[in-house]
């Protein structure tokens, strides 16, 4: 066994502190979805069904089912996880209590007073999200950018209303929210009109950002296509880019998975940061036409960090998850990918970043390939296990342990 000491001197060689590399990693947080728990079910109408060009496959069993078993679930996960966290919800989270039942554009702050108490008892903040998706006025696909007036005034205050909430969020817990919109607008076929169905989508979008709220970070999330709307997606990236650009205080959120599979979002975040001060991200895996694969810590995700890390941009890009596998177990799914976004975090952490810059201002390629080469089999894995015992959770696969045991006892009877 290579004490840690040892590990030091070793980074230590190539100038690297990794000392100061876990006191860094600690205070990044990584924004939960609570959607991994439930496949994105969320409690409005137990058993429905999730549409909008997102799709979860598989039925590992043990899905939670109610607030309390996602409560319990997250809190099982997070317990297993290292570091700072935030929890990030969707409006379809909403928890109504003796029986009250208020349709999407009604939602008010008290409908989420059980997940404020929630994050205050773990000092974590939330970020919000409007659920335009999953509802019978969805069902044509069609929500913000909806020719139909009725629909598209609904789905407007909902955006409203959600924007409130995240506000609520904010003052009571005293850190932001960010408050993401996504759309599963789009149409399966080639439509015969593009700029009609964005240009009510911009309309939409000025009267939901009307209000001047305290504490929330807007953002708006592009994507390529979905299932069922291949052809045409209304909120497109340069649609959503160029309404960020030219709107103060709405910020463009970048899902890795909502790009063309040889485009990379690594590339995207330091293009961002010339011209925005925060930066939403979705981190996630797109497999093919799959946006939502559980994180892993490949090539790309460690390139996304490595934009954070080297740019000291941690207060700037803001990390949140976006991944739901139904295939495996559930909280397992929420530990490694949280935990690989983070080993990526620490990774970028542990490279010589100013050497390797300099390198590259003075133009001597061929030493900075050669170090980055290099650093790459320094024993990364041993400064992990340190920074997970030094926030007493489990290193290596023991945290498997804990999640097998809740699945024979808490998992398995539901
Ligand atoms: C869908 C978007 C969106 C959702 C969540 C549930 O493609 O990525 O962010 O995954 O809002
Ligand atoms: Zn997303």
């Amino acid at each position: 066994m290579i004490d840690f000491k040892s590990v030091c001197e070793l980074y230590g060689k190539y100038g690297i502190d990794a000392e100061k590399a876990i006191n860094r990693l600690a205070e990044i947080p990584i924004s939960i979805h609570c959607w991994q728990g439930d496949d994105v079910g969320g409690f409005e109408n137990a058993g429905g069904k999730l549409s909008g060009g997102i799709q979860t496959t598989g039925n590992y069993f043990g899905k939670a089912r109610t607030p309390e078993e996602l409560m319990a679930d997250f809190d099982k996960a997070a317990s297993l996880i290292p570091g700072k966290k935030r929890i990030n919800i969707h409006a379809c989270y909403a928890i109504f209590e003796n029986g009250e039942k208020v349709d999407r554009d009604k939602l008010e702050p008290k409908h989420f007073a059980k997940w404020v108490e929630f994050a205050k008892e773990r000092g974590i903040g939330i970020d919000f999200n409007p659920t335009f998706f999953s509802h019978p006025l969805a069902a044509d696909g069609l929500t913000l950018s909806s020719p139909d007036e009725e629909k598209r005034k609904f789905w407007i205050e909902h955006g409203k209303a959600c924007r409130r909430i995240a506000a609520y969020f904010a003052k009571e817990l005293g850190t932001h929210s960010c408050c993401n919109v996504w759309i599963p607008d789009g149409y399966k076929d080639v439509p015969a009109d593009r700029v009609g169905p964005r240009m009510r989508l911009r309309d939409s979008l000025d009267k939901i950002f009307e209000e001047k709220l305290d504490g929330v970070i807007d953002s708006v999330e592009s994507k390529v296509f979905g299932i069922g709307v291949e052809s045409y997606t209304a909120g497109s990236n340069e649609f959503y880019l160029s309404y960020a650009a030219s709107h103060e205080n709405v910020y463009f959120l970048l899902d890795n998975g909502h790009f063309h599979p040889l485009e990379y979002v690594s590339d995207k975040i330091p293009s961002l940061l010339c011209y925005f001060d925060k930066i939403p991200l979705h981190v996630t895996r797109g497999v093919r036409w799959d946006s939502d694969h559980v994180v892993a810590l490949d090539d790309e995700t460690k390139e996304i960090a490595k934009e954070i890390v080297r740019n000291n941009a941690e207060d700037k890009v803001l990390i949140g998850l976006d991944f739901f596998d139904a295939s495996i177990n559930r909280i397992a799914a929420w530990v490694i990918g949280t935990r690989n976004m983070q080993k990526a975090l620490l990774y970028a952490l542990l490279m010589p970043n100013a050497r390797m810059k300099e390198l590259q201002d003075k133009g001597q390629f061929t030493e900075l390939f050669m170090l980055g080469e290099e650093v790459k089999t320094l024993p990364f894995g041993l400064v992990w296990d340190e920074y997970c015992r030094r926030n007493n959770v489990p290193a290596g696969e023991e945290w498997f342990k804990e999640v097998q045991k809740y699945e024979s006892e808490v998992l398995s009877k539901r």
